[in-house]
């Protein structure tokens, strides 16, 4: 399996980005009994081209007892445009969130910064415990909050989205997501399975917010210049936001 020590395209990346992806990982690797997850081998490392600059995406996923697949992507256009994706999806047989994170940056300064853990049961509610830990957590407040987009109703209250406004602001950023991931594998870890007739409505729920994160133009955007319209279209939906079986 991979490790943080591997080389990563992190290295030339935004030093947040840098930062997110070790501390994503290393709190993966300290709470969860992590497997390796199977990409097709030809996309777990992507080249192409994008207004004449070299598009890097480097992918590793892992899966767990809770988790079907956890993905964390990071991406480089050049010196113009550096990105990380991170999704965790649930097993379907548990009613827990999926935690989403993405940051984009370009030129020494990172635009979007947003992470969430969102409710996928039919009530649209985190499960007690989530709601608890979360609401304990210091308030913390960003001086640029960003408007979500009209498919962004997949959000919790609990959701930043933000533009960083100072190095503070971006380790207040890495601070929560930290905070965020380890209540997620805490809860995750301990919580139970549901009863098989709640599976439909859960898997309903990860097919929402599936279908939703798919409308992200600016996502679709970037990867259609650079790969084809085709080749975007089946990246977005079989490997940033697969629909559970
Ligand atoms: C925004 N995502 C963006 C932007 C770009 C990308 C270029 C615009 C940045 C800005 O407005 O400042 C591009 N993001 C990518 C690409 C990949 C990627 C190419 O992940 C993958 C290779 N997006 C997610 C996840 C979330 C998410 C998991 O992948 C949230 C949990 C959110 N990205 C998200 C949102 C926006 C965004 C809400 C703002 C969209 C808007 O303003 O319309």
């Amino acid at each position: 399996m991979s490790s943080t020590s591997t080389p990563s395209i992190r290295e030339q990346q935004h030093p947040l980005i840098h930062q997110l992806a070790d501390t994503i990982e290393a709190v993966w690797h300290q709470h969860l009994d992590l497997s390796s997850y199977p990409l097709p081998t030809e996309l777990g490392y992507v080249e192409g081209r994008l207004e004449g600059e070299k598009l890097i995406i480097e992918n590793r996923c892992y899966q767990t007892p809770q988790f079907r697949k956890m993905h964390l992507e990071l991406a480089k256009v050049g010196n113009m445009l550096d990105i990380l994706h991170c999704v965790m999806f649930p097993r379907p047989n548990y009613d827990i969130p999926m935690f989403g994170c993405d940051l984009v940056g370009g030129r020494g300064q990172i635009s979007a910064a947003i992470a969430d853990l969102s409710p996928v049961n039919l009530e649209r509610k985190l499960p007690d415990g989530y709601h608890h830990a979360l609401s304990n957590l210091t308030k913390v407040n960003f001086s640029q909050p960003r408007e979500l987009p009209e498919w962004g109703n997949i959000f919790s209250d609990f959701c930043i989205f933000i533009r960083p406004g100072s190095i503070e602001e971006e380790s207040m950023f890495l601070q929560r997501v930290k905070e965020f991931l380890e209540i997620h594998c805490t809860q995750a870890t301990t919580s139970s399975p549901v009863a098989p007739e709640k599976v439909e409505q859960i898997i309903a729920g990860q097919h929402n917010y599936c279908t939703k994160q798919q409308q992200n133009d600016k996502t679709r955007r970037v990867l259609e210049k650079a790969f084809g319209t085709d080749w975007a279209e089946n990246y977005m939906t079989t490997v940033l936001f697969d629909l559970p079986q």
